[in-house]
């Protein structure tokens, strides 16, 4: 925590006092670049508005400090609502110019959705997919989750289940949201507890209500999970039994892909491509893992991953396949890092996959690829990767109005000072997620 003077990082004035001394040296690195694309026979302009204009949803539960199942150590100045959520949200989009939009989890952030709607629009946020929650039982809640949701043998427990998802589209359509991302842990611990193709059967009866009752512009979006917490079966485990609800509930169903819901080595990259091909990539939960669904910071521990499916995603847009529009999201939880940089910095990681999937030299790669010139085919893409296109990502930023060094303007503010003065310790270091 740093004494500076609080100020308000939102505020323009700030952000360019903060960009001032940076921009020469930011100028002579993107002309530097400049010729090194030029050279390359790349414009670095089309690049540089593309990564402007690319917009990933922050999680409403990633901006408070996360936990694991063994405890959760909050940090100062913790958001106590979903009101301090969003003030946290609009701090990130302030400063990296590239999260305008933030993704609630129901009832987690419950509220009356008129006087969300209308904060979230003084704070020039809009509201992405809404997710529903029948992984918890709530207070006062009748039938228990226990054994499941949307696929309980109890079709009173389906039911509920099923009106607690009819009841999130309804406060996202008050919140001008346009999809629904369902995800629920229901499955199995151990063999024989569960019928694996009946329980499928049930979730393709409750999920067909929810369906029937998207409005006509909205989406659903299918997010499968290898396990937890069931540690055995997972009702909707992976993208083979994603893809299959998807494509018997019909067109708005699309596969949604959280990068930490394989198992360690899947080819993620491929499961984007074969989605794209089936027309059922719905959008992403990005985030990074070593072993689990350990919800780590975007490009932290694997960026080539996160560069190739980026790659997956311009080479689609390249060969010109229609109505790709998955929904960008970050999933993460923050357990010892500020949330606000923590969520700056994945969105900027994001933008630097997409600027070097960008860079690659398609025409010669599809051409190696032709030649079977295997070597030359991979360096066509390590080329496009190892291209520092840190001044493109900065650029971006100054163009959309934001910080050229987000994270030093996010320390300079001294926000989080502001809000643990504002904002009472929450005395509970329950464990869990959020
Ligand atoms: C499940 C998940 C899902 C959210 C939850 C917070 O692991 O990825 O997307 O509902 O995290
Ligand atoms: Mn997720």
């Amino acid at each position: 925590m740093n004494d500076a003077q609080p100020v308000n990082p939102r505020d323009p004035n700030f952000i360019s006092q903060c960009n001032a001394p940076l921009r020469a040296e930011l100028e002579a690195d993107y002309d530097a670049l400049t010729l090194q694309l030029q050279r390359r026979g790349l414009k670095i302009a089309p690049i540089m508005h593309a990564v402007a204009a690319f917009q990933v949803a922050v999680p409403s539960w990633g901006v408070g400090t996360g936990g694991t199942r063994f405890a959760r150590f909050p940090g100062p100045g913790e958001p106590r609502n979903v009101f301090d959520k969003l003030e946290d949200c609009a701090v990130i989009h302030a400063l990296s110019g590239a999260t305008p939009t933030v993704s609630l989890h129901l009832p987690w952030d419950q509220a009356e959705p008129q006087e969300l709607r209308e904060r979230a629009r003084e704070l020039g946020l809009g509201f992405d997919a809404v997710n529903s929650n029948t992984f918890q039982d709530q207070r006062g809640q009748a039938l228990s989750y226990k054994f499941g949701s949307l696929t309980h043998t109890d079709p009173a427990v389906r039911e509920q289940a099923v009106a607690h998802n009819i009841h999130c589209i309804h406060i996202g359509e008050a919140l001008g949201s346009k999809a629904l991302t369902l995800w629920i842990g229901d499955g199995a611990n151990f063999p024989g507890q569960q019928h694996l193709a009946h329980a499928f059967e049930r979730y393709l009866e409750s999920a067909t209500k929810i369906y029937a009752a998207l409005p006509a512009d909205w989406r659903l979006l299918i997010e499968h999970k290898m396990y937890e917490p069931a540690f055995y079966a997972t009702v909707i485990q992976d993208w083979g039994s994603s893809l299959m609800a998807a494509q018997s509930l019909g067109t708005r169903a699309l596969c949604l892909v959280d990068l930490g819901h394989h198992a360690p080595h899947v080819n993620i990259e491929m499961i984007v491509a074969r989605l794209i091909r089936a027309g059922k990539l719905g959008g992403f939960h990005f985030n990074d893992s070593k072993y689990g669904d350990d919800d780590l910071d975007a490009g932290s521990i694997d960026p080539y991953r996160l560069f190739l499916i980026f790659n997956e995603l311009v080479d689609a847009q390249w060969r010109r396949v229609s109505a790709l529009q998955p929904a960008h999201m970050l999933d993460q939880s923050h357990n010892v890092t500020d949330p606000i940089e923590s969520l700056i910095n994945s969105a900027i990681e994001l933008q630097r996959a997409y600027a070097q999937a960008l860079l690659v030299d398609r025409a010669q790669l599809a051409d190696c690829q032709q030649r079977n010139d295997v070597l030359m085919a991979a360096l066509a893409l390590k080329r496009a990767f190892t291209t520092d296109v840190t001044p493109i990502l900065a650029r971006a930023r100054l163009e959309r109005g934001a910080a050229i060094d987000p994270i030093g303007a996010y320390r300079a503010s001294a926000y989080r000072n502001q809000c643990a003065k504002l904002r009472p310790a929450s005395a509970s270091s329950r464990s869990g997620i959020v």
